[in-house]
């Protein structure tokens, strides 16, 4: 039977739309970083789309994302850079990826640069596995059909304790398997009673996990992981400065709770800097925040060749395909937040996200998320 010749080898890149949207938050949200004086509470994420179309009609979505700052710069960077996709071949994701990175490659080749750049790339993989019929899941190399999951969203540290208790609840009713609750506060004796409260209020069998966002110093970090030994907890998540991978690594040699980081660093470099130095048991990349998922790619086989779990931050509308493609049983964030700029919702039941099988992200932006844009570029002509 002769070899059907490429189907998709004149495809060309002939359109790209850049845009700037940006996502109200119900409540001022408050973690430690706040507490601690460090950071102003959340109201807004700043999220950048890229849709890009080929001569062929073919279509991919893309985004990443900004708190608080970044949101202008990453809008502009894409806009300087989106010019050299044009005429581009769509599968050649990998080669593209670095052509945008030289683009800019004198302000970095991590952070905001590639943050933006990131919103392409995640377009481009949305595009490969929409015109092969397969979720992205399925595209990589599925290793399941749906991925453990905890909420986050309702655990932060401005949520009083009745209601953290509340929203705890309502988590494990409708079907998150887990709970991350916020510390880090400069009281650590408020922290624990929080714990010990939502502890007794779930009972024993429910996957609990705390997350202090880099807010302690060494001595504190070393009391507080030996105070929550006996809470049993899933991981604690960034005990010190996400640079601390000398801390974090004697955190986790010490302790039995294993200890989780990674959401703020911004390549594969770091992350495999990271993984060096065993700094964590749970590795929490973002792949929007690493630039992609190329570059996420690339961290998941470092981290499997490291014997590493995996529970990627934030963003579970794109890292419920990339967990799914993960060979160690992973935890993916559940955070309701995002989900007014998408038409389609994740399926959720027994403690698991079902991982979509619509083609893609399976992912089309809604008509609420067009009246929070701020700014539109447009590139190239539509086919
Ligand atoms: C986090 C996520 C979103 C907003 C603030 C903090 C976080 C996490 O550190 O792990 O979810
Ligand atoms: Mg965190």
């Amino acid at each position: 039977m002769p070899l059907s010749s490429d189907l998709t080898s004149d495809d060309r890149i002939a359109w790209v739309r850049v845009s700037s949207c940006y996502l109200p938050l119900a409540t001022p949200i408050s973690d430690a970083k706040v507490l601690t004086g460090r950071q102003k509470p959340m109201t807004e994420i700043a999220m950048l789309f890229a849709e890009i179309e080929t001569t062929g009609g073919h279509q991919g979505l893309g985004f990443s994302y900004a708190k608080r700052a970044g949101g202008p710069g990453q809008f502009a960077h894409a806009c300087e850079v989106a010019p050299a996709l044009i005429g581009e071949d769509p599968s050649d994701i990998a080669r593209l990826w670095d052509k945008l990175c030289w683009a800019g490659a004198s302000v970095g080749r991590s952070g905001m640069a590639t943050q933006a750049i990131g919103a392409f790339d995640v377009a481009l993989w949305d595009l490969k596995a929409r015109r092969a019929g397969l979720s992205l899941a399925k595209l990589l190399g599925a290793h399941r059909e749906s991925v453990r999951c905890y909420n986050t969203s309702g655990g932060f540290l401005h949520t009083p304790l009745d209601q953290l208790l509340v929203n705890a609840s309502a988590s494990i009713a409708r079907g998150i398997g887990g709970i991350k609750l916020k510390v880090g506060q400069p009281d650590c004796a408020l922290d624990v009673q929080r714990v010990s409260a939502v502890r007794r209020h779930l009972g024993d069998g429910v996957a609990l996990m705390v997350d202090a966002n880099q807010q302690w110093d060494r001595p504190t970090a070393q009391r507080m992981c030996r105070l929550f030994e006996p809470y049993h907890l899933v991981w604690i998540e960034e005990p010190l400065d996400a640079y601390d991978h000398e801390g974090h690594a004697a955190l986790a040699a010490q302790f039995d709770t294993p200890i989780a980081t990674g959401e703020m660093l911004t390549s594969a470099a770091e992350h495999g800097d990271l993984i060096r130095h065993r700094a964590a048991d749970y590795l929490m990349p973002d792949a929007p925040r690493v630039g992609g998922i190329t570059p996420f790619l690339k961290i998941a086989a470092l981290a499997d060749h490291a014997g590493l779990m995996l529970a990627p931050h934030f963003a579970m509308e794109l890292h419920v395909h990339l967990a799914a493609a993960y060979p160690r049983e992973p935890w993916v964030e559940h955070f309701e937040w995002l989900e007014p700029l998408f038409n389609e919702r994740i399926e959720i039941r027994d403690g698991r996200m079902l991982v979509p099988r619509r083609p893609g992200l399976g992912l089309s932006l809604s008509e609420q998320s067009r009246t929070w844009t701020r700014e539109v570029r447009e590139i190239g002509v539509r086919a």
